[in-house]
């Protein structure tokens, strides 16, 4: 009996400890970082929008696999090229990041397609993103929506012939 209460004290000294650990793994710095993120503002009826950032990957290679959020019905990795002064977009199934690699979503590049937006994306506004990576999981981040037309004409171009 007496030893069976040791034994119970034991087990409850060391889930205390397992815990205290398991916070120290939760603090460490992660390995994936989204910096200077932003979303294209967009006028009234327009489907689509485009969120950009930089992604800091401090960690082994990983892959950036899918992304969603609450203001579009989809959210889609796209890349773009420039042909013959065409901007073309396709959905790619994941973007690779090597160890230590800083990758840049831009316009007139890759970027993360909100595809089917349930409202106009309003400059000064914010819009959750969930970005999924294949190693890192999970990452939440709030893009602010900025006013930008110039330098994307091409992209919008592209998305909404008029
Ligand atoms: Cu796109």
């Amino acid at each position: 009996m007496r030893r069976m209460i040791v034994t119970n004290l034991t087990r409850a000294a060391l889930g205390v400890l397992l815990a205290g650990l398991a916070c120290v793994g939760a603090a460490a710095e992660p390995s994936i970082q989204i910096v200077d993120a932003w979303a294209r503002a967009t006028p009234p009826g327009v489907a689509n929008g485009a969120v950009y950032c930089k992604i800091l990957n401090r960690g082994s290679p990983d892959r950036l696999v899918g992304a969603r959020s609450p203001a579009a019905q989809g959210a889609e990795i796209h890349s773009s090229a420039s042909a013959n002064g065409l901007v073309e977009m396709r959905r790619i199934e994941a973007l690779p990041l090597g160890a230590g690699a800083s990758v840049e979503l831009a316009p007139g590049g890759t970027h993360v397609m909100l595809v089917g937006l349930a409202a106009p994306l309003t400059a000064g506004a914010k819009v959750e993103l969930t970005l999924v990576f294949a190693g890192a999981g999970e990452i939440a981040v709030e893009v602010p929506v900025v006013d930008a037309r110039a330098p994307a004409a091409a992209h919008e171009h592209e998305h909404h012939a008029q």
